[in-house]
């Protein structure tokens, strides 16, 4: 990452690969502030064993590009959202390289910086088949997630509907001042609006 001010985003990264069993380091380089270390993590890093990089910058995002264009190792970017622009400079100056060099740009901040993890596992997955059924056992995982969350939604829908029911039906009774004032007034309205129309005499 291209700063500590990252680590906060990055750790999501780091989440998903202790939770796919994956070893990872975590380092601080930067394109601009520190060139030469950036520059030999990206030259070492396919000698050194590693997979895959995931590179978080914010700012003018240089960072995955510049390792990118040292190895031929996939690297997977991260725009994070750490400048006044939120983040849109990261994401373009991180997803905008040129023809030949490419960077897997994930969505910007924590949400990418999770699939950035996800992603590297799925890379990963493709040569280890632990990996790859861990990887089935999340997607998984997250489908009954969200059916959990649907079924805990139409219980509280039907338990709203049956309250509103209920305060229609005991309303009248508890109504305020104001609120039975108001319903008067309503009704009187309505028993004039439908008095039979006076039209000119024939
Ligand atoms: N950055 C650091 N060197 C080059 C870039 N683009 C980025 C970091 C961080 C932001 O600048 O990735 O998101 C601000 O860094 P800092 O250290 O000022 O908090």
């Amino acid at each position: 990452m291209g700063s500590d001010s990252d680590l906060p985003v990055m750790q999501e990264a780091a989440a998903m690969l202790q939770e796919f069993g994956i070893e990872y380091e975590m380092t601080i380089a930067s394109a601009h502030r520190s060139p030469k270390k950036a520059l030999e993590y990206g030259q070492s890093a396919e000698k050194r064993g590693l997979k895959a990089i995931i590179a978080g910058a914010g700012w003018a995002a240089h960072l995955a590009g510049f390792v990118a264009s040292q190895t031929t190792l996939p690297v997977i970017g991260v725009p994070i959202d750490s400048s006044p622009l939120k983040g849109i400079d990261a994401l373009f100056a991180t997803a905008q390289m040129p023809g030949g060099v490419p960077v897997a740009t994930m969505s910007l901040g924590k949400a990418g910086a999770k699939n950035a993890g996800v992603f590297a596992a799925q890379i990963i997955a493709t040569s280890d088949v632990k990996i790859a059924n861990r990887l089935k056992v999340y997607k998984v995982e997250m489908e009954r997630e969200v059916e959990e969350k649907a079924k805990r939604l139409v219980a509280i829908s039907s338990v709203a509907a049956t309250l509103r029911e209920t305060a229609a039906v005991i309303g009248p009774a508890t109504a305020t001042p104001a609120a039975k004032k108001k319903s008067r007034h309503r009704r009187r309205k309505k028993k004039g609006g439908s008095a039979p129309a006076q039209g000119p005499a024939s």
